[in-house]
């Protein structure tokens, strides 16, 4: 398959063999390319929704799964994508989200406060809400809500990345409430510092050499493939099983503040 001749709509052959539908959202790059990689590995067909159709063409390329552009702060994109999926789509991985800016609470922009909330938390209950009926049509579903640390603990100068991701693990946590005894497990995986092409490039408003820092001196930071992984493994597990949350760190950090890092000489 090459990027050219991708579905953009899961095809009926998929939902007629039984083969089961994972949809991630973000799964243009990073952790949302990685986790569609890993589940298509584990059999899964893979709808990879971004908003950048080259990038989601690529990687569903590459898993011969189908690409669906979605953004997931647009009502009318997120029902083209559910529509997309058709009928069944047993998990939905809601990765889609991002850091804007990193200034202090005395001198943070609201607008890019908004933006934070309208992809973190309200794009999580926009896609959620649209997939609902072919997740419990599944009988066996798992949503999966790519949270962080950032909604544990709080930081200086992350106060609206902090609060959107303490918004995701909320309606996380309120979701696994209501759909209690319908059959749909709920987690959140919560990393850490992961060294990802795009996600500190995109706090620090395209500044590289800001986004380097933050990973400078320190010895091995997660990369995309060990948060995929522990998705992967959320989703191979028994039905009855449902992993609440799951914090993931790299070694060196062993708290938001207590990173471990060698410095040159
Ligand atoms: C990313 C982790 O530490 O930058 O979600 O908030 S952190």
């Amino acid at each position: 398959m090459t990027p050219e001749n991708v579905p953009t709509s899961v095809p009926a052959s998929v939902t007629e063999s039984g083969t089961r539908v994972a949809v991630v959202t973000g799964a243009g790059s990073g952790i949302g390319a990685a986790t569609a990689r890993a589940l298509a590995a584990d059999g899964f067909h893979v709808v990879c929704a971004a908003r950048r159709v080259e990038r989601i063409a690529e990687v569903a390329a590459e898993i011969s799964g189908t690409a669906v552009a979605c953004d997931v702060t647009d009502a009318d994109s997120v029902a083209a994508l559910a529509q997309a999926c058709g009928p069944v789509v047993h998990v939905l991985v809601n990765n889609a989200g991002g850091a804007f800016g990193n200034d202090p609470v005395e001198s943070a922009d609201p607008e890019q406060w908004k933006q934070m909330f309208d992809v973190n938390v309200v794009g999580l209950l926009r896609v959620t809400q649209a997939l609902l009926p072919a997740l419990r049509a599944s009988g066996d579903a798992l949503i999966v809500t790519l949270g962080s640390v950032a909604g544990r603990v709080v930081y200086e100068n992350g106060a609206g990345y902090v609060a959107a991701k303490h918004g995701a693990k909320a309606v996380t946590q309120t979701l696994r409430l209501e759909l209690c005894g319908e059959p749909v497990r709920i987690s959140e995986v919560a990393p850490g510092m992961v060294h990802t092409p795009e996600f500190s490039l995109v706090r620090y408003g395209g500044d590289q050499s800001a986004a380097d820092a933050v990973y400078d001196g320190v010895p091995d930071p997660l990369v995309a493939e060990d948060i995929a992984e522990t998705v992967r493994w959320i989703a191979s597990l028994p039905a009855h099983v449902n992993v609440d949350e799951l914090v993931v760190r790299p070694r060196a950090q062993a708290a938001n503040h207590k990173v471990h890092r060698v410095t040159q000489d």
